[in-house]
């Protein structure tokens, strides 16, 4: 018996089989949970449809999160199939392409910031009060995506970096305020990994390089070893958690200086 064993859960960001969201909902199903899947729009209809036959065959829905009606109707769906809701795991970031690079403060637009902000800070907040109702009396849960760059800066995030801040901000505004009503709220803060959002991003390679090579644990980290963690803060294993940021990044975000990069070891 796995430990999400009946529990129900919509999972929103599945892309492709590299995305993190795509780790999540399979270590959520191999752990006993019914998975719901959502796509951005028709391009990615197909493929959303193959992932979710390989974690279980749930309900399959149209979600882009920039549009209420869409959210709404997602959630009325939930309440007709399944009647209630115990984890809703948001995996969705984006900021226009021409803006993460270069300049922060040449190429930061008041429309990038907003649009920034918009899918990838507020539509958790939108998600949360949708899910709200039919969450109610169950320990539910919901979990967000953060990184690094929300916390410190580094090159070519940008306005990204101002968004997971405020993502992060929002998942303890959401734990105090869902708290009352057993419901926990997190976010598992990744390393960087190579998928769709990170595909076309200059130097990745070079970046996944410089985590590996620094972070204590000697490598990076993949959508398996974040779908087990997201998975575990899902459920009553994490039942006193809530308000935090894990990192799953092999240590990286825990040391300014690595031994490595003095020659000490490797
Ligand atoms: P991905 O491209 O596989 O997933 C991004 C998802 O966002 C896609 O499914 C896309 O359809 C969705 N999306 C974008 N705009 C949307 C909209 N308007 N409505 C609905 N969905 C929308 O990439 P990923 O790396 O798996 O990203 C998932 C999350 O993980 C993001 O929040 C990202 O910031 C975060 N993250 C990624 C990394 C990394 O290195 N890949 C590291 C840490 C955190
Ligand atoms: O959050 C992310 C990805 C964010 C992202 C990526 C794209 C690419 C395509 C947001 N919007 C877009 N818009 C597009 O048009 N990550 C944590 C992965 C990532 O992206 C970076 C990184 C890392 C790590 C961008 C620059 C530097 C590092």
């Amino acid at each position: 018996m796995g430990f999400l064993t009946n529990r129900k859960a919509l999972v929103v960001g599945v892309a492709s089989n590299r995305s993190i969201a795509w780790g999540v909902a399979e270590a959520m199903h191999r752990q006993g949970a019914e998975v719901a899947l959502t796509y951005q729009n028709d391009k990615l209809k197909s493929r959303v449809e193959q992932c979710s036959a390989a974690c279980g065959g749930g309900p399959v829905m149209p979600l882009d999160v920039t549009d209420d009606a869409q959210i709404d109707a997602v959630f009325s769906e939930l309440k007709q199939t399944w009647g209630h809701l115990d984890i809703l795991v948001h995996a969705v970031g984006f900021a226009p392409r021409e803006e993460l690079e270069g300049s922060f403060v040449d190429n930061t637009t008041r429309a990038g910031y907003a649009m920034a902000h918009d899918i990838s800070a507020y539509s958790f907040v939108a998600l949360a009060r949708g899910a709200r109702a039919l969450m109610q009396d169950r320990n539910a849960s919901l979990l967000t995506l953060s990184y690094l760059g929300g916390e410190r800066a580094l090159p070519n995030y940008n306005v990204m970096g101002p968004a997971k801040a405020s993502l992060e901000a929002a998942v303890r505004y959401m734990a105090h305020d869902l708290g009352p009503e057993g419901i926990r709220v997190n976010a598992v803060s990744a390393g960087p990994i190579r998928t769709l959002a990170a595909s076309g991003i200059g130097d990745f390679r070079k970046m996944l390089d410089y985590n590996a090579a620094a972070a204590p644990l000697r490598r990076n980290v993949d959508i398996d070893e974040v779908g087990n963690t997201s998975a575990f803060l899902c459920s009553e294993l994490a039942s006193g958690i809530t308000g935090e940021v894990v990192h799953v990044d092999a240590g990286f975000h825990a040391v300014a200086l690595s031994g490595n990069a003095l020659g000490a070891d490797d």
